[in-house]
C-alpha cells in the first residue's frame, strides 16, 4: 500500500514500530522492517556503545530502511545523534521533548529526521525547521505522553502542516489504522501490540501483563510532577500514585521528593520480569492485544484489515 510516507521512506507498507526504550532492539526492529514496516530501534537512555551494536545488528538482518528514536531527556542524547549522523542512519525519530538543536546536522547527513509532537504548535515548528514528517502520538500511547488525544490531536496537525503526518497512540487494528488515515494520517505507529510479537525480546511477564489486560488497566504516574507516564497498574504504580497524592496536599508541594517512574523500573519489567517493582509501560489498546503473533503478522493484519476497510468493507 502506498502513501506519502512510504514514498518518503522507500518502506512497503505504512507503519512504524515505535521506538520504545529497552524493548525495541535490533531482533524487534530487524523483523518490523523485513515485514516491510519501519522498525525502530529504541536508544531511550542507553550510551551509545549499546546503540550502535544494535545498529550494526540491524544492518546486519536486515536491508530494508530502519530507524533510531532518540530519547531527548537521555543523558546521552547528545552522544546518540553524533553516533546516527557517524552511521547515517535512514530515519530518525525523536520523543520527549524539542530535536531543533540537531535538526540542521541530521538533515545534512541525509537523514530523515521524524520527531514526535504533543501538539499543533510544535509541529508547525518542526515543519518550518525542516522535519520530514510528524508522528502526532496521542495520550492513550504507553510510555511518556502528553496531553491530547490520538482522535482530538490528529486532524488538527493534519491541516496545520503539509508534510506527512503518522498517528499513535490507540492503534493495534486494521480499524484503528483505516480511522488513523481518515483523520489524516499517512501512516500510524504501533508500539503496545509489538510488545506480544514473537520477535519481541522482553521478558514473558511483560508479555502476559499485556495478554490479560483489560482496557481500564493502565494508570498515567507523575501526572502532576515530572513526566507523564502511562503503563499498566501494579504495586509500583499505585504506590507512587499514593506517594503523588500524599505531596499534593502537602501546602508546599516538594518535586524533588519524588523521583520520575525511571527507566530503572522500566529495566526491571523488560529484563526481570519484576511485577512488583517494574515499570511494565503500554498503551491503552493493551486490552485489545489477545495474541502472540509474528512481526509479519502483525503487520500483514493491521494493514490488511485497515485497507478492507478503507475500500468500503466498514460494517455500520
Ligand atoms: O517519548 C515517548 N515515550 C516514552 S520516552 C520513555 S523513557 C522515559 N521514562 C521515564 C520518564 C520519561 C521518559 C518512555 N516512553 N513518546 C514520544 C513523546 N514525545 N511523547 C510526548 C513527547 C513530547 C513531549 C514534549 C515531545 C515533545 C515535547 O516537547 C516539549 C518541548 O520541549 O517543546
Amino acid at each position: 500500500m502506498e502513501t506519502k510516507v512510504t514514498r518518503l521512506l522507500g518502506i512497503e507498507k505504512p507503519l512504524f514500530q515505535g521506538g520504545m526504550a529497552w524493548v525495541a532492539e535490533a531482533t524487534l526492529a530487524s523483523a518490523v522492517s523485513n515485514a516491510g514496516g519501519l522498525g525502530i530501534i529504541g536508544a531511550g537512555n542507553a550510551p551509545r556503545d549499546v546503540v550502535a551494536q544494535n545498529i550494526s545488528r540491524v544492518r546486519k538482518l536486515t536491508s530494508k530502511p530502519f530507524g533510531v528514536n532518540v530519547m531527548l531527556l537521555s543523558p546521552f542524547a547528545p552522544d546518540i545523534i553524533d553516533l546516527v549522523i557517524e552511521e547515517k542512519v535512514p530515519v530518525v525519530t525523536t520523543g520527549a521533548g524539542n530535536p531543533a538543536p540537531y535538526m540542521e546536522r541530521l538533515k545534512a547527513a541525509g537523514i530523515k529526521v521524524i520527531p514526535v509532537v504533543p501538539s499543533v504548535a510544535l509541529a508547525k515548528r518542526m515543519e518550518k525547521i525542516g522535519a520530514d514528517a510528524v508522528i502526532a502520538e496521542g495520550m492513550e500511547a504507553g510510555g511518556h505522553i502528553g496531553k491530547l488525544t490520538t482522535m482530538a490531536m490528529v486532524p488538527q496537525i493534519a491541516d496545520a502542516v503539509t508534510i506527512p503526518v503518522i498517528a499513535a497512540g490507540g492503534i493495534a487494528d486494521g480499524r484503528g489504522f483505516a480511522a488513523a488515515l481518515m483523520l489524516g494520517a499517512s501512516a500510524v505507529q504501533v508500539g503496545t501490540a509489538f510488545l506480544v510479537a514473537e520477535e519481541c525480546q522482553v521478558h514473558e511477564n511483560y508479555k502476559a501483563k499485556v495478554l490479560k489486560a483489560r482496557d481500564i488497566d493502565t494508570v498515567i504516574t507523575c501526572q502532576f510532577f515530572g513526566h507523564p507516564v502511562r503503563g499498566l497498574k501494579n504495586k509500583l504504580t499505585t504506590e507512587y500514585i499514593q506517594q503523588e497524592k500524599d505531596e499534593l496536599r502537602k501546602e508546599s508541594p516538594d518535586a524533588d521528593a519524588l523521583e520520575n517512574l525511571g527507566v530503572g523500573a522500566l529495566r526491571r519489567a523488560v529484563q526481570d520480569g519484576d511485577l512488583a517493582t517494574g515499570a511494565f509501560m503500554s498503551g491503552q489498546i493493551a486490552g485489545l492485544v489477545k495474541e502472540k503473533a509474528s512481526c509479519q503478522e502483525i503487520i500483514a493484519s493491521i494493514v490488511d484489515q485497515g485497507v478492507a476497510l478503507l475500500q468500503g468493507g466498514f460494517s455500520a
